[in-house]
């Protein structure tokens, strides 16, 4: 499936190395004021080749709207998305072009359709999230405009290094989404050394929604947060996602853990803003951990298409830590799960309205605190 989401359903095509990425965002809304340059903000917090810390592809991506949109708003027509692909470099990939790199999709899409672009990893290619976050442009223009809701991350964990401090303010002035700027040169530090190394680390993204009203989601199944984990768990190189306390809970006990209300608001947000799979009107929390990634440069043995061991070197342009440019891309699900669930909820509930009472959400940012 390259399809996701129930009545607002995002559809990504393209590979790496083909001529354009591209995505169908079916089910917007009439009247939503986008344009191209809309895009360019969260698109470049994304891409590669912001910093020496990641891959050195240097993409414009520059969205074309097909459809969906006249005069400057959108129609209520699929909204059509479209980026060229520019800067390809297929021959880093020749070599490896029969080779399973150990780590990565290679083997799997190998075996699941009997065949595979390998150039720059084709579909299973990062590359594809390039799409999911103009797709989530939309959305979170929609969140805010509509319902003022609020999305936003940081980079909450690098290898073993974790934030010392938090400031909102610093997030998008380093390289690293990093929330405490006094740490941001111990981070280059600690990137040089590991890319002169050749290895990898992985990442933990947090991404919170502030403004969620409650009785967003779907009480059994398309539970608000099982929808939020299987759309952070489709982005690359993830493996493991946690909402509010998340494994931290297995320690707890109930008496700390419950999140009680008072008229005047909810004292404490172990659950991530989330009940039953309905959202409680509190910051909705996510946090994701990703991956070290796969493409080295050292040396290893490995099998390739024929079944023969051979040693595998990935040459190219591989970022050493691939959760560093995540923090977009999680916003950007968090955001479309929440649209999604928005309509959802005003489709079958919009009749009943306002229900008292409306317990506050409390102190506001539980999530920085992480
Ligand atoms: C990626 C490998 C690299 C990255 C790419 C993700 O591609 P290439 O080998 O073609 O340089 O640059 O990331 C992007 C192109 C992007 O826009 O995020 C991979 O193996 O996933």
């Amino acid at each position: 499936m390259n399809t996701f989401g129930h009545l607002l359903r995002v559809t990504t095509f393209g590979e790496s190395h083909g001529p354009a990425i591209g995505c169908v965002v079916d089910g917007c809304p009439p009247g939503i004021a986008i344009a191209p340059a809309d895009f360019a903000h969260d698109l470049k917090r994304r891409a590669t080749g912001n910093s020496r810390h990641v891959s050195q592809r240097h993409e414009a991506d520059e969205v074309e709207i097909l459809s969906g949109v006249y005069e400057g708003v959108t129609t209520g027509a699929p909204v059509a998305l479209l980026i060229r692909n520019t800067d390809q470099r297929s021959k880093d990939y020749d070599a490896i072009a029969r080779q399973f790199r150990p780590g990565h999709a290679d083997y799997t899409y190998w075996q699941k359709y009997g065949t595979r672009d390998p150039r720059g990893g084709g579909r299973s290619s990062a590359r594809e999230t390039t799409m999911r976050v103009a797709a989530g442009v939309i959305a979170k223009k929609w969140l805010a405009d509509r319902h003022g809701v609020r999305v936003r991350g940081w980079l909450s964990q690098l290898g073993d290094v974790v934030p010392a401090g938090f400031d909102a303010g610093v997030v998008d002035t380093n390289p690293f989404f990093w929330p405490h700027a006094p740490q941001v040169d111990a981070l280059e530090r600690y990137m040089d050394a590991l890319r002169k190394s050749g290895d990898s680390v992985g990442a933990r993204v947090t991404v919170v929604a502030d403004g969620v009203p409650p009785g967003w989601g779907e009480p059994i199944y398309g539970k608000l947060d099982g929808e939020l984990a299987a759309a952070m768990m489709s982005i690359n190189a993830v493996k493991g996602v946690e909402i509010g306390d998340g494994f931290a809970s297995v320690a707890q006990h109930g008496s700390l853990h419950r999140d009680v209300m008072t008229p005047a608001g909810f004292q404490s947000n172990h659950a991530g803003g989330i009940l039953g799979g309905i959202s409680t009107g509190q910051q909705v929390l996510v946090s994701v951990a990703f991956k070290p990634t796969s493409s080295l440069r050292l040396p290893v043995a490995g099998v390739d298409v024929d079944g023969n061991v051979v040693d595998i070197v990935t040459t190219g342009r591989h970022d050493p830590c691939v959760g560093i440019r995540a923090t977009p891309i999680c916003e950007a699900m968090l955001a479309l799960v929440l649209m999604d669930q928005a309509l959802r909820h005003r489709a079958q509930c919009g009749d009943v309205g306002d229900v008292s009472p409306r317990v506050p959400a409390g102190l506001a940012d539980f999530g920085d605190k992480r």
